[in-house]
């Protein structure tokens, strides 16, 4: 069912289409033609998905209520999940960023007509005081692309969707966190809808699959973002494939179908088959988890099964081993790694139904701990999340589960979720029946950038209760696929304030890349994270500009620079500003003058305002420049 123009009629038309079993438009193989548009070409007025969004929560209000009261126990057993907050964009794409804000991403969702695709709805979360910044993207609709981060903690994502018939889209983007803007960078060789984006031990980015229907040769991002084809490594992969970097440095699939192999992604590419998973399932919108160093959580998917299993890539080959069951089926759901290194399954249907199923839905999360291998039941989520829907670990140690809906099928069902939950899991709470939340290790310094197989100094008061030190790669999520999902526990030593960890060996343990880093007591409570970045490319060269002053009287500004450490900082002279130097010894927050010269001091005088364009660029010592712009209006009376 494809909708072309979109009016009252139509609404009125999908009311009835509603009515429709979901039963009568079946499952539809996603690999075909007609599987992907029924899937997801879609469009939908802001009337409907205002409709839609309150008949899901009428209809899985009661599903839920019975699903939370058949959870007993205290907060410290089963956590709690917050209340549903309306956001501007369905969750779909969702990546944690290196200021700890959330970047969503959906579709052009909003428009009248499914043909536009010039743009993509986005908005940047901030979980600490619950607001949202635009972030749109003009120009393409990059719905279902593949996205993880570079080596320096920017967002990267590749495809997209073109048109109407869901054919795919060559582009690549970076995300400015600073101004919330997009970078377009090079283009694919290949039209990609649906891609896999995996981070490599060198910095280099693979883009597997999203070419419908044919193998096609894999392409990776070099670090100066050109793209190299992997023409010696053509394969036809299933959609959005489970891919991670294994201890000995290959790319390893470990799903969703059960053929495992690996790849060489050096010069043209190289593939070796790894043996088959052994369950012989397809696991068609089931969850992958890295929650140990080169050992995967494998579990649901495909009919909603609950099995699960693990793979260990530390040996010569992978080892296979059976885990327990989740409680209840899913498909459609997510697995999030905790800061403890626990899983969190949430969200999905139990009924195998292959996008939505509004019967059947999992209100329930669990958690999987790798000790014993074993899922408790925990707290139920209050609307069902299952066709692209998303969770993320935050950096305070909670989970962040949003979206859900934008589908033929979704829509005939009349599943919408412009909305967002959070769960706060077990390991924050007291335990004692209070209810209240536990006192929490605090990190009061870190590094901002360290290298691999390095001592790493990090303070903290309860440094002699503290149980694990861990590193959790930032996260960049889709369609159930986590596409870097990795923990990485820590050695460490503990002295009275601080203590001093072993940084990840290798870079295929720990790809190159900004990382949360958490503490946790022995009584199982982690800090807030701290970002670290690991990995070549010298000191951080990050920063950040305050609030400008602007000094009136004199038509100058004050533009205060935040600088992670030691360097050299500059506002560059243009023909509209002169140059203005500072240094600083370590990391602190340097002040720069802005003067006006030539043409912008004498509008300056005559009109009283003047805009110019700066460009500020900060060395690290030891390190490379980076340049940032800004415009500034100056004002004068
Ligand atoms: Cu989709």
């Amino acid at each position: 069912m494809r909708q072309k123009t979109f009016g009252f009629a139509v609404f009125a038309a999908l009311i009835l289409a509603c009515l429709i079993p979901i039963s009568a438009t079946a499952h539809h193989p996603v690999k075909t033609v007609e599987g992907h548009i029924a899937e997801d070409s879609v469009a939908v007025t802001p009337a409907m998905e205002e409709w839609l969004g309150e008949r899901t929560e009428a209809a899985t209000d009661d599903d839920a209520a019975v699903a939370a009261a058949a959870v007993t126990g205290d907060e410290g057993e089963v956590g709690q999940w917050g209340p549903v907050i309306d956001w501007p964009v369905v969750g779909i794409h969702m990546a944690l960023l290196q200021n700890g804000k959330v970047l969503a991403y959906d579709s052009s969702a909003d428009l009248l007509s499914a043909d536009d695709h010039s743009f993509t709805r986005a908005t940047v979360w901030d979980p600490t005081s619950g607001s949202h910044v635009d972030a749109m993207l003009t120009g393409f609709n990059i719905f279902c692309s593949g996205l993880a981060h570079l080596m320096d903690g920017t967002l990267f994502t590749a495809g997209g969707n073109k048109n109407s018939a869901l054919d795919g889209l060559p582009n690549s983007y970076t995300f400015d966190e600073e101004t919330n803007d997009w970078d377009r960078g090079a283009d694919m060789a290949e039209e990609r809808w649906y891609p896999t984006v995996t981070p490599l031990q060198n910095g280099e980015m693979l883009i597997t699959d999203g070419v419908s229907f044919r193998a096609d040769a894999p392409e990776v991002r070099e670090t100066d973002g050109a793209f190299r084809s992997l023409t010696n490594a053509s394969v036809d992969l299933d959609l959005y494939p489970w891919i991670d970097v294994a201890p000995d440095g290959r790319a390893f699939v470990s799903g969703p179908d059960a053929a495992m192999r690996s790849l060489d992604p050096s010069g043209t590419g190289d593939w070796d088959p790894e043996g088959s998973r052994g369950d012989s399932l397809t696991r068609s919108y089931g969850s992958h988890a890295l929650y140990d160093i080169g050992k995967i959580l494998v579990a649901g998917g495909g009919p909603s099964t609950p099995s699960a299993l693990t793979i260990d890539l530390n040996g010569a080959a992978p080892e296979v081993a059976p885990t327990a069951p989740m409680e209840t089926g899913r498909r459609q759901h997510n697995l999030t790694v905790l800061a403890d290194g626990t899983v969190l399954a949430t969200g999905g249907n139990s009924s195998g139904e292959s996008l939505i199923d509004m019967e059947n839905g999992v209100y329930t999360a669990e958690l999987w701990d790798p000790d014993t291998g074993q899922w408790r039941t925990l707290d139920a989520m209050q609307v069902t999340r299952q066709y692209h829907s998303s969770a993320l670990l935050l950096p305070n140690g909670r989970v962040l589960s949003a979206g859900g809906g934008i589908c033929g099928d979704c829509n005939r069902a009349g599943y919408l979720n412009k909305n967002a939950e959070v769960f706060t899991p077990p390991y924050l709470f007291k335990g004692d029946g209070s209810g209240e939340l536990a006192p929490r290790p605090r990190i009061t310094s870190a590094p901002h950038v360290v290298n691999y197989d390095d001592p790493m100094t990090v303070g903290t008061p309860q440094a002699g209760s503290i149980d694990t030190v861990a590193m959790m790669r930032l996260g960049a999520v889709t369609h159930s696929v986590n596409m870097e999902q990795r923990y990485v526990p820590l050695s460490f030593t503990a002295r009275r304030r601080s203590l001093v960890a072993e940084t990840p060996q290798n870079p295929n343990i720990a790809p190159p890349g900004v990382y949360m880093l958490f503490v946790i007591k022995s009584n199982g409570v982690p800090s807030v994270a701290r970002m670290v970045r690991i990995g070549e490319g010298g000191p951080d060269n990050g920063f950040s500009f305050g609030k400008v002053k602007l000094n009136k009287r004199n038509g100058t500004a004050g533009l205060p620079a935040k600088v992670p450490g030691a360097g050299g900082i500059v506002l560059e002279a243009t023909k509209h500003v002169k140059v203005a130097k500072a240094t600083a010894g370590g990391p602190r927050t340097v002040n720069l003058v802005v003067r006006p010269k030539g043409a912008a001091k004498r509008r300056l005088t005559r009109r009283g305002v003047a805009k110019v364009r700066l460009a500020v660029t900060f060395t690290p010592t030891g390190g490379d420049p980076r340049t940032k712009h800004r415009l500034l209006k100056l004002v004068k009376r």
